[in-house]
């Protein structure tokens, strides 16, 4: 069966909203997600935009559209893969969880169900609280999932509800009357027709139902007069009560209300994602979908004895950028460092303060060491699984890896996260404390780098697109600068191929409009090259005169030039016996994005996206997203191989929204890159090219983790189960576990598989009962064949967190409201003083901030026992602690909304108004409403608010923006 037609086949395969990127007209998980995320970002966006006092148009429901509204438009990639990701997640539930009710809200588990939204929620809240966003966003991913099933696998459309089940987010609330399990609930449909299959007395009397669902071919069990999910996938849909309920398509059984289920389920999507951007706040917010305005700086810095004169570098640098980016649209969204010695390495700091950062990097101090060889692969390790994807890390050292064991991990991580790493390498390896002269050093450098200390961190650098740079002490500080200051947000990769050994060859490369700064990178030593420009000029690397090249430097083994921009086809004819890497780089908007696919596992046979290594030497496909731009489409997908230029071609199809479904007829089994060309619309040369800069290696095994709904309880072992296949000889398969927190692990050192075979196998994995909720952890399993030549891995990451108890928002009280409000509204003011509590069994409130109001707020904490203190670091369990709110306003600004965190995410609104009662009777008014219906009404019959309407509510997050 052709890919394609597995494609269109899986149109009638679908359980849940529809889960394929062939759609139609009904509304798939993906679309839902993706709009309901656009949808959120742009009111955060909004509300950001407003409380600077900007102007903010709506932008076009786009990820473009809205990173530009969002004043970032550089972020439309990280946007992009952003959801993605979650979308992607929100996919494997049907293949990992696809015959468990409880995800799918079917089989009437309802309390079970939210659970799984509940839980998770507390997952995503909790990353984020330690900017663990990856984590989070996986999560977030999977309850989606559920949540939106909701709407598709119950009666709550049938029941004429026009709003989400706002419970379904909220642990111990009702969810509604659910019906008891000898209540039946369906009729037969009447032939195909179902419309009228659910029982009158159970939309009358408003009773929750799901269809029951069996994955068989025939005919199933079900209890006594329950619905049945429905379709051809469904075994109880062929017994009495025949039929079904669901709305996951226009054609299900009940697909006439489709439409209505997959609006509620984007309301729904909202609701959710506007309780975890209360929790969080609106940058944080925005950074965990991605939207931020530069991208991560990443050092991570050997600090044994000899690397005094590398850390003032790193000093120096963090300044320089830190002085000239922040405040423009390449100020790094978050600052990353990870010092290694020997033993130790880490901790790992990431912050998005620069003085929280420079202070960091101003306390290293190079001592210790031990031994020549330091851990420079654990702290890249934690660079890697800490720092966001496609970030680009630089790694300074003057000595080899001891921990080199480490270097299938870490390659492993490479290609996950598709981060570059540059290696900024000071040193004779093996002779780095010898200093009296660089020079001397210098010349013994080359030589020494043939040896494997020096090959380790070439490969790693190869693998990931970056570059190992190999300069003396002295020239370190040119070369640190020219790499990281031309590091931009907008970086993208036109070409780059490497060679070793070095030898003679014609690169081309195709610069589209959209250029700037077009830049090549040279490592190597002796290489001489000819630039020939689109226009046919030439220039020889030894003329310094031409016109192609408007800037050069050379530091150590790496050269630096800028070329003339100049759209078209370029080539570079390299020369050289010494290995090499060229790389081409230029700033542009336009990039893209790239996922294999692979038959999913699920009953429902659908392609599922690969998150390790595809499958060698067989067929495979690859869907790519063009980022960036609305208009571009692509026309080539090649995978390269990396050490020559062998190349494999694809046939490509559209699949709308900017994604191209790439069909190849072999995955090569060498390493490769991949390489995409297409046509932007505008411009008139059109054509452009971009590349990988991760190097990719397909194996004949296949490693998988099925489950991945996990949570590590502190100082509870969680056993994490893997599977292993092979599609080629047997033996034994060795197995290695890695973690990046270090944590205790045990898991069996080989597996024995046969030939074809496959084998199961168990890491348990336990957090220190210490470790702070939120916390996460990346663990990767590895597997290697018994000729060592070939390995896959998993790389899985969970959160840890502490069981959470606090289920309840925080709740306000009004102690008093003063207004003299006269005519004219700017000659008075208001004031309101609140207080806010966590309740006995609360984990406290941790954050009262305002979403709306121009005054001013002012907090305070107050102990139970009426002693103030200060700060909020310092709350005791059983203690009562009450939060002062007082807040004064001019009149023109007559309502104010608070919004109130407590420690573990829990978030109210509290929202008053002193509008003047609009009505036409003379006489005031007292009047106080609530939109929640959990929340008594309060009435206050304080003098000053007599002639005033007071509004206070205490409101679901969302219902207070009109849009
Ligand atoms: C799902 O609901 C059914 C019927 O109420 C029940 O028997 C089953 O235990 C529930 N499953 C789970 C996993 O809770
Ligand atoms: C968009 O999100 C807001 C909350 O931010 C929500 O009130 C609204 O219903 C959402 N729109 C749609 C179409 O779901
Ligand atoms: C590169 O191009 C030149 C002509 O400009 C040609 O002589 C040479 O053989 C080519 N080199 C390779 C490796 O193809
Ligand atoms: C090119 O790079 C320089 C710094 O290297 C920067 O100042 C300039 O803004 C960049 N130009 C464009 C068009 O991005
Ligand atoms: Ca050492
Ligand atoms: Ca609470």
């Amino acid at each position: 069966m052709s890919w394609l037609a597995a494609l269109c086949l899986l149109l009638l395969q679908t359980e849940a909203f529809k889960i394929t990127w062939f759609s139609g007209d009904s509304l798939t998980h993906q679309e839902i997600t993706e709009k309901a995320i656009l949808n959120v970002t742009v009111q955060v966006c909004r509300a950001l935009a407003r409380a600077e006092g900007k102007d903010f148009s709506l932008p076009r429901l786009t990820a473009e559209s809205v990173a530009v509204a969002c004043e970032a438009p550089k972020s439309s990639k990280s946007f992009r893969q952003t959801i993605k990701l979650i979308q992607v997640k929100n996919r494997e539930v049907d293949t990992s969880f696809s015959s468990d009710p409880r995800y799918h809200f079917d089989d009437e588990n309802f309390t079970e169900g939210r659970k799984i939204i509940t839980d998770g929620l507390s997952v995503v809240k909790a990353s984020n609280k330690r900017n663990n966003f990856e984590t989070a966003r996986g999560k977030l991913g999977q309850i989606l999932h559920t949540l939106q099933d909701f709407y598709t696998h119950s009666n709550w459309v049938e029941m004429e509800n026009n709003l989400p089940n706002s419970n379904l987010i909220r642990a111990n609330a009702v969810i509604g009357n659910i019906a008891a399990e000898s209540r039946a609930t369906c009729r037969n449909c009447n032939g195909d027709d179902c419309t009228n299959n659910i029982l009158e007395d159970i939309l009358r009397e408003k009773i929750l139902t799901s269809g029951y669902f069996v994955f068989s071919i025939s005919s199933s069990p079900k209890p006594t007069g329950k619905c049945s999910h429905g379709g051809f996938l469904d075994g109880t849909s062929r017994i009495e009560p025949k039929g079904g309920i669901n709305k996951d398509d226009l054609g299900a059984s009940h697909g006439h209300l489709h439409m209505k289920a997959a609006n509620l389920a984007i309301a729904a999507t909202s609701e959710l994602l506007e309780d975890i951007r209360g929790a969080a706040g609106d940058r944080p917010f925005l950074q965990m979908m991605g939207i931020s305005k530069g991208k991560a700086l990443c050092f991570v810095i050997d600090t044994t004895g000899s690397m005094s004169d590398d850390i003032a570098a790193v000093r120096d640098v963090t300044s320089s950028i830190i002085n000239s980016r922040v405040g423009t649209e390449d100020e790094p969204s978050v600052y990353i460092l990870v010092p290694f010695n020997d033993p130790e390495f880490g901790p790992l700091t990431k912050t998005t303060d620069p003085k929280v950062f420079k202070n960091a990097i101003d306390s290293l101090s190079a001592t210790g060491g031990g031994d020549f060889p330091e851990m420079s692969l654990s702290g890249l390790q934690l660079a890697l699984t800490g720092a966001p994807r496609n970030s680009e890390i630089f790694v300074f050292t003057d000595a080899p890896a001891k921990d080199q064991h480490l270097k299938s991990t870490v390659i492993a991580l490479i290609e996950q996260t598709e981060s570059v790493v540059n290696f900024m390498i000071t040193a004779i390896l093996g002779r780095r404390r010898r200093r009296q002269s660089d020079d001397v050093q210098q010349q013994q450098f080359s030589s020494r780098m043939v040896t494997s200390d020096g090959q380790l961190y070439r490969d790693l650098a190869q693998a990931s697109g970056g570059l190992a740079i190999e300069v003396t002490k002295s020239e370190l500080p040119a070369a640190t600068s020219i790499i990281t200051e031309s590091s931009s947000s907008s970086l993208v990769t036109i070409l780059q191929a490497a060679r070793s050994p070095g030898k003679a060859e014609n690169f081309t490369f195709t610069v589209d409009e959209s250029v700037r700064n077009l830049t090549v990178y040279i490592t190597g030593t002796f290489v001489t090259f000819t630039l020939i420009s689109p226009s046919g000029v030439s220039q020889e690397s030894t003329d310094t005169t031409g016109s192609l090249i408007t800037a050069s430097q050379s530091v150590g083994n790496f050269k630096t030039l800028k070329l003339k921009t100049q759209p078209g086809l370029w080539e570079i004819k390299m020369v050289s016996t010494n290995p090499y890497i060229v790389k081409v780089i230029g700033e542009s908007l336009i990039d893209f994005l790239f996922d294999f696919l692979e038959v999913s596992q699920s009953p429902f046979g659908d392609l599922d996206v690969v998150d390790n290594r595809p499958r060698a030497g067989v067929n495979g496909s690859l869907i790519v997203t063009v980022t960036g731009s609305d208009s571009t489409t692509v026309t080539e997908v090649i995978l390269v191989e990396s050490s020559g230029s062998r190349e494999v071609n694809s046939s490509v199809e559209a699949l709308g929204g900017g994604d191209f479904f790439a069909k190849f007829d072999r995955i090569p089994a060498e390493e490769f890159v991949v390489l995409v060309k297409g046509q932007s619309s505008n411009g008139s040369s059109g054509i452009f090219q971009r590349q990988s800069s991760t190097t990719i290696k397909a194996s004949t095994l296949s490693v998988t983790s099925p489950d991945s709904n996990r949570v590590l309880v502190p100082g509870i072992l969680l056993s994490v189960p893997f599977s292993v296949m092979t599609s080629g000889a047997g033996g034994n398969f060795r197995i290695q576990a890695t973690n990046d927190q270090g944590f205790n692990s045990n898991f069996p050192s080989s597996l024995f598989l046969e030939t074809g075979g496959s084998a199961n196998g168990t890491v348990n994995l336990t957090a220190p009962s210490t470790t702070p909720s939120g916390t996460d952890v990346t663990l990767t399993i590895e597997v290697e064949a018994p000729t060592g030549a070939d390995i896959n891995y998993v790389v899985l990451r969970f959160a840890v967190l502490k069981t959470v108890t606090d289920f309840t928002r925080p709740v306000c009280e009004v102690l008093s409201l003063q207004s003299n409000c006269s005519d004219i509204c700017s000659l008075s003011m208001w004031e309101l003083s609140v207080q806010v509590t966590d309740g006995a069994e609360g984990t406290g409130v941790e954050r009262v901030s305002l979403r709306q109001g121009n005054g001013t707020m002012n907090t305070s904490l107050t102990a139970g026992t009426g002693n103030m203190t200060t700060g909020s670091g310092n709350m005791t369990a059983g203690t009562r602690n009450i939060t002062l709110v007082s807040y004064s306003s001019s009149c023109c600004s007559p309502d104010v909304e608070l919004l109130v965190v407590d420690r573990v995410g829990n978030v109210a609104s509290c929202f008053y108004s002193v509008r003047k009662a609009a009505t036409s009777s003379s006489q005031p008014a007292i009047t106080s409403s609530s939109q929640s219906p959990t929340t008594d009404v309060v009435s206050l019959s304080t003098r000053a608010v007599q002639s005033f309407l007071l509004c206070f509510s205490i409101t679901i997050l969302g219902l207070s923006l009109p849009f």
